[in-house]
């Protein structure tokens, strides 16, 4: 019997060398992933940095999954991608190469040192939630675990700092 698949949202983030070009590689090495059967991706966004703001702008993008992964093995796929590009989780807060955070993952909820599940900052940060309202619009996430994510995305986001890449 085929493994059953289920959908997850992943943050993408890079302020470092050829932003668009990482970003658009990493989904392409996500999307050939063992166990990810399916990416979609919204447009990518150029925001201010949040944080430690005196660092280079960002571009951001959300991608969604269809997966016969767990979380943990989409979490551990992830940190695979980012290692490709150099990334080491030393940076809390500063510039990286490539960021991918594991944002939901259908109704599963964790809460460990390496993986929260939903993120704890999605719904703060306008740099994920810009991109991520763009895809749910747009992509037929129709998936019945997303109606709480949905209701609350439903009220209206401040999308300050945050537009529309056109590199
Ligand atoms: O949490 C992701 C890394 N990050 C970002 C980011 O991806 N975009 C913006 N605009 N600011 C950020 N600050 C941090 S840390």
């Amino acid at each position: 019997m085929d493994a059953v698949s289920r959908q997850a949202l992943i943050g993408l983030g890079a302020n470092l060398g050829d932003r668009a070009k990482t970003l658009r590689t990493a989904m392409g090495r996500l999307r050939d992933a063992p166990g990810i059967v399916n990416l979609v991706s919204s447009a990518l966004y150029e925001t201010a940095p949040v944080g430690l703001t005196d660092q280079p702008l960002f571009l951001n993008a959300v991608a969604g999954v269809e997966t016969t992964l767990t979380p943990e093995a989409l979490l551990s796929e992830l940190l695979k991608v980012e290692s490709e590009f150099g990334r080491t989780r030393g940076e809390r807060w500063g510039p990286r190469t490539l960021d991918l955070d594991l944002l939901a993952f259908e109704s599963e909820e964790r809460s460990t040192d390496d993986l929260q599940l939903p993120h704890p900052r999605m719904f703060e940060r306008a740099f994920v939630l810009v991109p991520l309202l763009e895809l749910l619009r747009e992509q037929p996430f129709r998936n019945p675990a997303w109606s709480s994510l949905r209701a609350k995305l439903a009220a209206p986001i401040s999308t300050a700092g945050v537009r529309l890449f056109s590199g």
